[in-house]
């Protein structure tokens, strides 16, 4: 009888330990959402400003740059940054606020982001680093124009591996749109010419090109890449080269896709896996380092988490409490 007391507490106080664990853990784990869509963690700069400006002084503007180096926002920005809103001498901790926030949100250009959309069909093609997040980005990018009322065919033209198409495959399986596959270790480039043959047969709008994930110093693979934009192109010219690079990846990452836009002229950025980092100023260093636009941000692995990218909101949730 002793025993089976004794085993029934063990059970119920293990129980309750796995319990207060979970919800711990969960807590730790919170993420706020802004109302640009981007997802930062409640840790983050925001928190470390209050810090920073709690006395103006000589002693501030080191404070401020640990913070935003830790924050992911480079050096070149960060001193940019910082002589902007030094050079105004703010008197108060708001009015540095206040005068930060202009600072950073003149890293952004103030430039068009949506996608350039244009030729029958309009032609994306994905480009990035191996894992940084191009197939599920290509996936939410057609879901995203479905529901816009686009019709979309996507091209598997990762014939690296047959995994690649086939992850493809699955994904335009759920959302219900087609998939032009080739054999594996076959001719990416003839994939995108099937694809665009078969778009044009069917009138669809969007054709989406999803490539094998490729270093910069990979001669053959980066050729590859050129050629696969040429025929992408077709008569009328590629619409958008999308650069998917991975928001955890840092300021490495930034220097891996830097040679990207010497082989193909990347028009925009897809920040993926900005749900994973605790340092939004990613975003800040990507686009004065690359010089081109972040237009899109990936906030999760779900066919819905891709977001237009909102300077200003994006701002307003980095600098945020
Ligand atoms: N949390 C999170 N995970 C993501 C996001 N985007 C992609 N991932 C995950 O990142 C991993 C790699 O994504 P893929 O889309 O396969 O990356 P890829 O660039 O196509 O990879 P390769 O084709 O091998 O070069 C997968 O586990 C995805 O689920 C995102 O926005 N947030
Ligand atoms: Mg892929």
């Amino acid at each position: 009888m002793e025993a089976v007391v004794y085993v029934v507490v063990s059970v119920v106080a293990v129980a309750v330990a796995v319990v207060v664990i979970l919800l711990v853990s969960r807590r730790g784990a919170r993420v706020e959402t802004d109302p640009g869509g981007v997802e930062t963690r409640a840790t983050g700069l925001g928190a470390r400003l209050r810090v920073v400006f709690s006395s103006l002084d000589s002693d501030t503007w080191t404070r401020l740059e640990d913070a935003l180096l830790a924050a992911d926002v480079g050096p070149a920005p960060t001193s940019r940054i910082i002589e902007r809103v030094r050079s105004q001498s703010p008197k108060t901790a708001q009015e540095a606020r206040a005068l930060l926030s202009d600072a950073v949100r003149a890293e952004f250009a103030d430039t068009d982001r949506g996608l350039n959309l244009w030729g029958e069909p309009s032609v994306i093609v994905v480009v990035g680093v191996n894992g940084s997040g191009k197939t599920t980005t290509v996936a939410k990018l057609a879901h995203h124009l479905v529901q816009q009322g686009k019709s979309v065919l996507l091209a598997a033209a990762d014939t690296y591996r047959a995994a690649g198409s086939e992850q493809l495959d699955v994904w335009g399986q759920r959302i219900g749109v087609p998939v032009v596959t080739g054999q594996e270790g076959g001719d990416a480039a003839a994939v995108v010419y099937d694809a665009l043959e078969s778009a044009r047969a069917r009138s669809i709008d969007v054709v989406i090109v999803d490539t094998a994930g490729r270093l910069h110093d990979n001669k053959n693979l980066m050729e590859e890449l050129k050629k696969v934009h040429r025929v992408a192109g077709g008569e009328g010219g590629v619409g958008e080269v999308l650069l998917v690079l991975d928001a955890t990846a840092g300021q490495n990452g930034l220097a891996q896709v830097r040679e990207f836009g010497s082989a193909v002229p990347v028009s925009g950025v897809a920040l993926a896996k900005m749900d994973g980092s605790a340092r939004g100023g990613i975003v800040v260093a990507v686009e004065s380092t690359l010089g081109v636009p972040v237009k899109l941000v990936g906030t999760g692995e779900t066919i819905s988490a891709l977001d237009p990218f909102d300077p200003s909101a994006f701002v307003a949730s980095l600098l945020a409490e």
